[in-house]
């Protein structure tokens, strides 16, 4: 099996800590990336395989596959242990739309940051900031009441740390008052899992001078 994903790939992060977690024996290929070039030259299985030239891509076998969500269902099917969606259904249905809002509606004020690149003093990226406090306050809501966002340790928690932790680097990191959030964040960056995915990321951004997400 072959994960190819990038040296500062959010969705490959989410892939990277769910392979760990899942103890699969898992090449890992980084396409070239850098800040000033980004994905240029495309990466040739990137080329062939998605139609969007996004990482992250799963190769094993006939199986070719590309985006960090359908890559978790691949994995637990093919790896169903230990669990990384809650076996009780309410909650499986609570981290699946918690795995999709961290992807798709927090991401949409996380890529404002991105594009603010460092400025965040816009109203654009002000505003954005302000809508992602509001939902760090949901979460910290969640987490009043237990150690993981739907029940057990799952898929929800690995999207929601790799958001929060590459939106730190952007300057949307949560506030501390959200002491629930924080006390998830250090459990989260506390596993082996996550931190040997971080600390693999952190050596890109310290050789590109930029600074490393405190948790
Ligand atoms: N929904 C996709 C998003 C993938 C994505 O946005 N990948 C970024 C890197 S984190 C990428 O390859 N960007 C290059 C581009 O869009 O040109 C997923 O979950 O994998």
């Amino acid at each position: 099996m072959k994960l190819i994903s990038g040296p500062l790939s959010m969705f490959g992060a989410k892939a990277q800590i769910a392979i760990a977690e899942k103890g699969i024996d898992c090449e890992i290929e980084m396409v070239p990336f850098s800040l000033q070039h980004r994905y240029t030259p495309l990466h040739s299985d990137v080329e062939r395989l998605n139609p969007k030239k996004q990482v992250p891509l799963l190769l094993d076998g006939e199986v070719e596959i590309f985006d960090s969500t359908q890559i978790f269902e691949y994995l637990e099917h093919k790896f169903p242990s230990p669990a990384l969606w809650p076996e009780n259904t309410v909650r499986r249905a609570q981290a699946r739309l918690l795995e999709l809002k961290s992807d798709e509606v927090f991401f949409q004020d996380f890529k404002t940051l991105m594009t603010a690149a460092g400025n965040t003093g816009t109203p654009e990226a002000q505003a954005a900031i302000a809508s992602m406090d509001r939902y760090y306050e949901e979460i910290d809501g969640l987490l009043v009441s237990g150690d993981w966002l739907a029940g057990s340790y799952s898929y929800a928690d690995i999207a929601f740390f790799c958001a929060t932790w590459f939106a730190s680097i952007l300057g949307g990191a949560p506030r501390p008052v959200f002491r629930h959030l924080a006390a998830w964040q250090r459990r989260m960056a506390e596993r082996p899992a996550v931190s040997g995915t971080t600390q693999e990321i952190s050596a890109f951004l310290t050789q590109n001078g930029v600074p490393v997400p405190a948790v």
